[in-house]
């Protein structure tokens, strides 16, 4: 296990406010910050993974990056449905994934955390079969603790303060994550469970990945407050803003607020800074509304290329593993894929499971599709 030494601050500067639409890849002052852009570590700065995890963290970004790219073409030849990639976005929800207990600790996504969902065990067949309209996609093994994908912004937040809340009343040490957006933080579901997380002392990191953008909403136009992460003083919590594209700091400060879970002391909000390297979902064409200079200036701090930087200089890593993981990558994602394909859902399955008695309406549209007597389903 990593050492729990305590992280260390990024200098303090006269930053912007998270809430800036320009200049947005300067982070605001007090960002926890370990690893620079360029790879190089902050000066002053301890390395809170080991080697191994630093390598299990690159696999998993690349992994994450590769079923982007799968899942991507295959939208784009009709073979899956609208998914939202997790495209720049790989280190705010790998270096948050690997700070809790696999098997142990819960995690409740929204919808766009692909690497942390797998890392905690969800099967990657699984994953497609979802994406590709499947209704036993969302089924989860029983030994994986993980919560279903939530499109309903922000309803995924009351539910994990209380699993949280439930799993400490139980008497465990079990922390729960949860995900939710910048968008999602302006519903009134995320300022209820916070408000009640503080109460109660729940055990749960209420994780905030600020990409920038709610679709084509601007953070500007999510609230007024300077920081996402100041509005956790009004509930009694700590708020702490990261890098969200060093996946060093992420996981550090999401390794700190698990021990404060663990210790009792309850919930943390944690503001990830990142940035959506692409559309916000298969339907969406960002530049028609992303300013292209802004844009090309988050592409250069891209959490992969900074990771791989680090790894090559700390001589954990070379091109000759990289090609291979590449190679190991898309075989895996491929077969995959191809499996869900197999599991390719049936027309009929819409009308399945609905209505105990299904209404004459329904009947009628059944048969319009399927053909006379459908009804009674299996
Ligand atoms: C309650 C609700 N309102 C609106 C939507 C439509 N919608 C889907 S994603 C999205 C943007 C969410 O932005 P954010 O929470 O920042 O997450 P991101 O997509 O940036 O990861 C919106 C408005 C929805 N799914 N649920
Ligand atoms: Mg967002």
């Amino acid at each position: 296990m990593a050492s729990e030494s305590p992280t260390i601050l990024r200098e303090a500067s006269e930053g912007p406010p998270s809430g800036s639409d320009r200049n947005r890849t300067d982070l605001p002052s007090g960002a926890l910050q370990i690893l620079r852009p360029d790879g190089t570590l902050l000066p002053g700065s301890e390395v809170p993974l080991t080697d191994a995890q630093a390598v299990e963290a690159y696999r998993w970004m690349s992994m994450s990056k590769a079923v982007d790219e799968r899942a991507f073409t295959m939208q784009r030849q009709g073979r899956l449905g609208t998914f939202s990639p997790t495209r720049g976005q790989e280190a705010s929800v790998v270096g948050s994934a690997l700070a809790l207990t696999v098997g142990k600790d819960w995690v409740v996504p929204q919808y766009r955390e692909l690497g942390a969902v797998l890392m905690h065990g969800l099967p990657l067949e699984q994953w497609f079969c979802y994406w590709m309209g499947n209704m036993t996609g969302g089924w989860i093994p029983e030994s994986v603790r993980v919560l279903p994908v939530q499109i309903a912004l922000a309803a995924q937040i009351p539910h994990a303060v209380g699993l949280a809340w439930g799993r400490r009343l139980l008497g465990t040490d079990e922390t729960t994550i949860v995900y939710f957006g910048d968008g999602a933080s302006s519903e009134g579901d995320f300022h209820e469970a916070a408000n009640f997380a503080g109460v109660v002392d729940a055990p749960v990191i209420l994780f905030l990945q600020n990409n920038g953008w709610a679709i084509s909403t601007p953070r500007s136009r999510q609230s007024a407050a300077k920081t996402l992460a100041s509005r956790a003083e009004g509930y009694g919590m700590p708020g702490v803003i990261v890098d969200g594209n060093d996946v060093m700091a992420v996981y550090a400060a999401t390794r700190d607020a698990v021990a404060r879970a663990r210790r009792g002391e309850g919930p943390t909000l944690i503001e990830s800074m990142t940035y959506r390297l692409g559309p916000h979902n298969t339907a969406d064409d960002h530049t028609r509304y992303v300013d292209a200079d802004d844009f090309e200036a988050s592409k250069a701090l891209d959490p992969l290329p900074r990771m791989y930087s680090y790894l090559l200089s700390a001589g954990l890593w070379d091109e000759r593993r990289e090609s291979e993981l590449a190679e190991e990558l898309t075989k895996l994602a491929q077969d995959a894929a191809e499996a869900a394909e197999k599991r390719r859902p049936q027309a009929r399955q819409v009308f399945d499971h609905v209505y105990a008695t299904p209404p004459s309406r329904l009947i009628r549209q059944a048969e319009n599709l399927l053909g006379p007597n459908v009804f009674p389903t299996s």
